[in-house]
C-alpha cells in the first residue's frame, strides 16, 4: 500500500514537472542580439479570431482535405498577412480596436547541425503567447513587453517546419496590467521573432556591473548551460587590459570580480567598453559601461556627485503612425525627442520598452527607469497575481541588468492603497527585487494621496520601501491650484527621503484656438502652459526634490479619453503633438532644463 503511495506520488510530482515544462517558457538568454541568429521577422500568415473557436478546430494541425467528402474550416493560405514585429492593431483596419486571438504562422527551413542547440526567441508577444511547432505545442508565455524562448533543439526537423503563435491581447481581471489602463492596448508579436543558435554548452546569461557604492570593482557572475557546465572562463576588456580569468561549478555558475581603472559613465560622458565573455565552448561579446548610482540622505548620487533627473515619460508608441514603437529607428525619434528637450533621463513606461530602446539610451547619455505594468488595477487578491509579478520583473533585471544606463527599477505605478493584498505583495516584489540586483534604485509610484489648503500629502507607507518617493501630481489638471504655488507645503511620510515628481502636466489639443484660452475646458495651448509655469513654481520650494518627468513627451492613444472634439481617443498631454508639433509647454519645460535648474 505504502509503496503504492510512493509510486502515486512519484507519478503525480513528474506529472507536475512535465505539465509546467510544457506550459511556461524558459528565461530567455541574454544579449540575444550578440549571437547567431537567423531572423523569422516578416510577414506571417493570420487567422483571425474574435470566436475563440481556433482552439476547438485545432488550428495548428494545419489540417488539410485529403478525401473528395473532407473540409475544413479555417486556412492560412489565401487569408491576411501582418508584418513581424508590429502591432495587429496598426496593420488592418478590420483591428484598428481588436482584443481577441489571432493566429500567427511562419515556415522557416533547417538543416539540422550536431553538437549545436537551436531556441526560438520572441522579443515581446502582447499578451498571451501559446506556440506551436511542426502542430505540437511547445509552450506558452504571458507577459506583453519581455523577451521569452524555447528551445527547439529535439523539436525541428530537417527542411521545412511551421511554427504556429496564438496571440491573445484580450485584457484580464488577474493580468499585469488589468482591466483599466490609459494607453492603447497594442496587440500581436510587437518585437523580433529569431532562431538562435548556440553550441552545446554556452553562455547563457551574465551580470557584470560596478559593485554597489564602488567606482572601481566588478562584482557580478556568469552561468554556462549546456552538458558541460564546470568550464574556463575569462571576461576580458582589450581597452583596459583586463583578462580577468575563473572557472564555472558544476552546475555551471562562476562568480566574477575584478578592479579596474574605468573611465564611469555619464550623461555627459556615455562611455562603454567592449567586454568578451569566453568559455571554452562559447565568446559573447557586449558593450558595457560602468557607474555608480546610491542615494545618500535626501540625495541622489551618480557617480558619487549629487545628480538631477532632468526627464521626460515616454510611451512606446509612434503617434504619427499610431502603433506601436519596435525598432531601434522607432527608439531613435522618440529619444532623440527627449535630448532635444534637454534631458538626461527617461521615463520609459508603463512597461519594459524594446531592448534596443535601452541600449540606444544608454548610448545617448541617458539615465533609464525601467518598468513592469503594474499600473493602477492590479487584482492583487487573484492567486495568481503575485507569482506574475514577480516572473515580470525577473524577465525585466534579466534583459536590462547589464545595462548601466538603467538606474531604476520601477515596481508599480499608481496602486490602490485599499486593494486587498497589495502592500504584502509589492513589499516582498521590492524584496526579490534588490535580492536578483542589489545595485540599481528601486521605487513604486503614487499618485498625490492628499492636497488641502495648499499642502501636499504623502502618507502611502509602502513609499518607505522605495528608494526614492515618487509622485505622480496633476495640480492645475485634475485638482486646481489652492494657493500660492510657492507656497505649497509638503508632508511626506518617512520625509528625508529624496522626492522625484515622476508626473504633471494636463492636456492641450495642439493649434487648437478654442476660447476662453484660460479655462480647461478648452483644452488650449495656454491652459497647459500655465499648469506648467506654476509647477515650475512649486518645484523650487519643493523639500528633497531630485528630479522632475513631465507627463509626457507626445500625444499618445488612449481608448479611455472620449471627448470627441479634443481628445478622440488620445491622451493630449503631450509637450508634442501626435504630429511631433512643439506645444507652449515644451518651451517651458525646455527652459527648465537647458537653463533654470544650473542657476
Ligand atoms: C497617471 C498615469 C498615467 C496616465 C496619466 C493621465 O497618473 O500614471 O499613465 O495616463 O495619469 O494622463 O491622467
Amino acid at each position: 500500500m505504502a509503496k503504492k503511495s510512493i509510486l502515486f506520488t512519484l507519478f503525480l510530482l513528474a506529472f507536475i514537472w512535465l505539465i509546467s515544462m510544457k506550459s511556461s517558457a524558459g528565461d530567455a538568454m541574454v544579449n540575444v542580439q550578440a549571437r547567431k541568429c537567423v531572423s523569422l521577422n516578416g510577414k506571417w500568415q493570420v487567422i483571425i479570431d474574435p470566436m475563440g473557436i481556433g482552439d476547438y478546430r485545432e488550428v495548428w494541425k494545419e489540417r488539410k482535405p485529403e478525401k473528395k467528402t473532407d473540409f475544413f474550416e479555417y486556412a492560412f493560405e489565401g487569408g491576411p498577412g501582418l508584418d513581424v514585429p508590429g502591432d495587429f492593431n496598426s496593420q488592418m483596419t478590420e483591428l484598428t480596436y481588436y482584443e481577441g486571438i489571432v493566429w500567427y504562422k511562419k515556415t522557416f527551413s533547417c538543416s539540422i547541425i550536431k553538437g549545436k542547440r537551436l531556441f526560438l526567441h520572441f522579443g515581446a508577444v502582447n499578451y498571451l503567447a501559446d506556440v506551436y511547432l511542426n502542430t505540437k505545442q511547445i509552450g506558452s508565455h504571458e507577459g506583453g513587453f519581455t523577451p521569452f524562448q524555447f528551445e527547439i533543439t529535439n523539436a525541428v526537423q530537417e527542411g521545412e517546419n511551421t511554427v504556429i503563435v496564438k496571440v491573445n491581447n484580450q485584457r484580464l481581471k488577474d493580468g499585469i496590467p488589468g482591466l483599466g489602463f490609459d494607453w492603447f492596448n497594442y496587440g500581436g508579436i510587437t518585437r523580433d521573432v529569431n532562431l538562435v543558435e548556440t553550441n552545446d554548452s554556452f553562455i547563457e546569461d551574465y551580470f557584470i556591473q560596478l559593485k554597489k557604492n564602488s567606482f572601481n570593482e566588478v562584482s557580478g557572475w556568469i552561468r554556462i548551460n549546456g552538458d558541460h557546465p564546470s568550464q574556463k572562463i575569462t571576461v576580458s576588456l582589450p581597452e583596459l587590459g583586463i583578462h580577468y580569468g575563473t572557472q564555472s561549478d558544476h552546475q555551471g555558475n562562476a562568480e566574477v570580480s575584478f578592479s579596474a581603472k574605468f573611465e564611469l559613465w555619464s550623461p555627459e560622458k556615455p562611455k562603454l567598453y567592449q567586454v568578451l565573455v569566453a568559455c571554452e565552448t562559447d565568446t559573447i561579446q557586449d558593450e558595457i559601461g560602468f557607474r555608480s548610482i546610491e542615494v545618500k540622505g535626501s540625495k541622489v548620487l551618480l557617480n558619487g556627485q549629487p545628480v538631477f533627473f532632468k526627464g521626460i515619460n515616454i510611451h512606446e508608441e509612434m503617434p504619427a503612425r499610431a502603433a506601436r514603437a519596435f525598432s531601434e529607428a522607432d527608439a531613435k525619434v522618440l529619444l532623440a525627442g527627449a535630448k532635444e528637450l534637454g534631458c538626461n533621463f527617461v521615463r520609459l513606461v508603463h512597461y519594459p520598452h524594446h531592448e534596443s530602446a535601452v541600449r540606444l539610451a544608454e548610448r545617448m547619455g541617458l539615465m533609464v527607469w525601467d518598468e513592469i505594468p503594474v499600473y493602477q488595477h492590479i487584482d492583487f487578491a487573484s492567486p495568481s497575481v503575485p507569482g506574475k509579478i514577480s516572473a515580470m520583473m525577473r524577465e525585466m533585471i534579466s534583459r536590462d541588468k547589464n545595462r548601466c544606463g538603467v538606474v531604476i527599477w520601477s515596481l508599480s505605478n499608481e496602486t490602490f492603497h485599499f486593494t486587498k493584498n497589495r502592500t504584502e505583495t509589492l513589499i516582498e516584489v521590492v524584496r526579490q527585487c534588490r535580492r536578483l540586483d542589489p545595485t540599481r534604485l528601486v521605487v513604486n509610484v503614487f499618485s498625490t494621496q492628499g492636497y488641502q489648503n495648499n499642502t501636499i500629502t504623502i502618507w502611502d507607507t509602502l513609499n518607505c520601501y522605495s528608494d526614492i518617493i515618487c509622485i505622480n501630481e496633476y495640480i492645475g489638471w485634475y485638482v486646481p491650484w489652492q494657493g500660492d504655488p510657492k507656497e505649497t507645503k509638503w508632508e511626506v511620510v518617512c520625509e528625508n527621503k529624496p522626492l522625484m515628481i515622476t508626473e504633471f502636466g494636463g492636456e492641450a489639443l495642439c493649434g487648437n484656438d478654442t476660447e476662453p484660452k484660460d479655462a480647461a475646458s478648452s483644452w488650449s495651448e495656454e491652459y497647459q502652459e500655465q499648469i506648467y509655469k506654476k509647477q515650475l513654481k512649486m518645484f523650487k520650494k519643493t523639500p528633497n526634490l531630485v528630479g522632475t518627468c513631465p507627463w509626457l513627451l507626445a500625444d499618445y492613444r488612449s481608448m479611455a479619453r472620449l471627448h470627441p472634439v479634443f481628445q478622440k481617443g488620445w491622451n493630449r498631454k503631450g509637450l508634442l503633438s501626435d504630429k511631433g508639433e512643439k506645444k507652449k509647454a515644451w518651451f517651458v519645460i525646455y527652459n527648465f532644463y537647458f537653463n533654470a535648474i544650473d542657476q
